[in-house]
């Protein structure tokens, strides 16, 4: 079989002294944590439109990447070399999962039909690749946001054939993603939003795209697919508006619709701050309504205002978000999937390795960090403490729906004040995070 990268071998845990650039420093799949392996902790997934379609152009110019396995056509015979280079780079990364857009992996066709059959040419040679490597796929989905036939949305579109087009497009890569075993499949608005309300209709509009939830639901059952469905929230880019704007937004949509029993959330990094938002707070919000599933891990830059999809480097944001996943009892269906792109300058083969080794020690790092805090307890006792009012007496009443306005002000009225607040400690707790991260 050809080999696309020869010059790398299997990436290893070499642990804290290496200086080998790819080796894990802290990434050792199978060190327990907590009772899990960290494979099975994080569940790392590799996205296959930014490692294996994504040029590296921008507005201002072309593509710099160098892909030698891509001949840069639309053909068939390039589209299934794709997918052993693809599945040579998470075998040697040694990333158990993947995820795509139906037309990331096979070319549309002149037809509907002609496109499906180009899928399912290439769903073969991924499944032989699955079966070879034992990578699984973690999510599939479907681009509904790059063809003209989209511009005005797909679920959301004013136009009712781009619905009907949408749908079937949608039904098919369910499908594939079925027959793929795939854990789950995931819907991300890319158009669903407007760029102007002077013509846009936002109640009907919103109606629909819960129809075509539905819809796609229905399908799911009839088939017997048994993977998750997420909604992946993004506020913005490129409309002016996506409806999924954050988490809270998507929640209420789900919960209006009577949705809120068939999907869960696919929280991204550069999409939570992107609505102003920071990633764990995303992460909270999902948890608090037991909906958390999966995440899309990068980050942004701060000083860039959209959407750059960076590796994340950051081990504070990866000690915040295994934070709250371990306090959640772990991703289950879902994994750390690396939505990330290396940048325009970074356009050599060899630039993927590095950034997805960065990525994975990083989340892995994070991952040791938050489950010694876990351990020393400070920082959970700190927070029963500080809500311990709660616990008994009138707080525990209120909580059990005991007491009504007319005895609380009885309650107060007797008491005369407030016991005093205690300080929140703020800096300590920071100071405490910061002895870990040393
Ligand atoms: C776009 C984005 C998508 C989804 C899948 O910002 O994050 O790639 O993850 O459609
Ligand atoms: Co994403």
């Amino acid at each position: 079989m050809a080999s696309y990268f020869k010059n790398i071998g299997p990436i290893r845990y070499e642990g804290l002294s290496s200086k080998n650039p790819l080796a894990f420093k802290h990434y050792n799949p199978d060190e327990r944590v907590e009772g899990k392996t960290m494979k099975e902790h994080l569940r790392f997934s590799v996205v296959y439109w930014h490692t294996f379609r994504n040029r590296l152009s921008d507005p201002f110019g072309a593509g710099t990447a160098v892909r030698p396995w891509d001949d840069g056509t639309e053909s068939l015979a390039n589209a299934k070399r794709r997918v052993r280079a693809a599945f040579e780079f998470m075998q040697k990364l040694g990333a158990p999962f993947y995820a795509f857009h139906d037309r990331d992996v096979a070319p549309e066709g002149a037809t509907l039909q002609a496109t499906n059959r180009n899928l399912d040419a290439v769903v073969q040679v991924l499944k032989e690749e699955q079966e070879r490597t034992g990578i699984r796929l973690l999510w599939g989905t479907a681009c509904l946001f790059a063809h003209p036939r989209y511009a005005h949305g797909a679920a959301t579109s004013c136009n009712a054939d781009a619905f009907a087009y949408a749908a079937a497009q949608v039904k098919k890569a369910i499908e594939v993603t079925h027959e793929l075993g795939g854990s789950g499949y995931v819907f991300w608005g890319g158009r669903e939003g407007y760029s102007t309300l002077l013509n846009t209709d936002l109640k009907r509009e919103l109606d629909h795209l819960a129809r075509f939830l539905h819809m796609a639901v229905d399908h799911k059952k009839k088939i017997g697919f048994k993977g998750q469905f997420y909604i992946e929230p993004k506020p913005k880019e490129p409309t002016k508006h996506q409806y999924d704007s954050d988490a809270a937004a998507c929640l209420n949509f789900l919960r209006q619709y009577d949705l809120l029993g068939d999907f869960k959330l696919n929280v991204e990094t550069n999409h939570a701050t992107l609505a102003g938002h920071t990633m764990q707070h995303e992460l909270e919000t999902a948890i608090a309504a037991g909906a958390l599933g999966s995440i899309d891990a990068n980050t942004g830059d701060l000083l860039l205002g959209w959407d750059t999809d960076q590796f994340p480097t950051n081990v504070y944001l990866t000690t915040e978000v295994m934070l709250s996943i371990l306090k959640m009892g772990g991703l289950t269906t879902g994994g750390v999937n690396f939505d990330a792109k290396v940048r325009r300058e970074s356009f050599e083969p060899e630039d993927l390795f590095h950034a997805h080794v960065g990525g994975m020690d990083t989340f892995a790092r994070g991952l040791k960090i938050a489950a010694a805090i876990r351990a020393d307890g400070r920082l959970a006792e700190f927070v029963r403490q500080r809500y311990s009012s709660w616990d008994s007496g009138i707080g525990a009443r209120i909580e059990a729906g005991k007491a009504s306005f007319q005895d609380l002000e009885a309650y107060i009225l007797r008491k005369g004040e407030a016991a005093p607040n205690a300080s929140g400690r703020q800096e300590f707790l920071e100071n405490l995070i910061n002895e870990f991260i040393a």
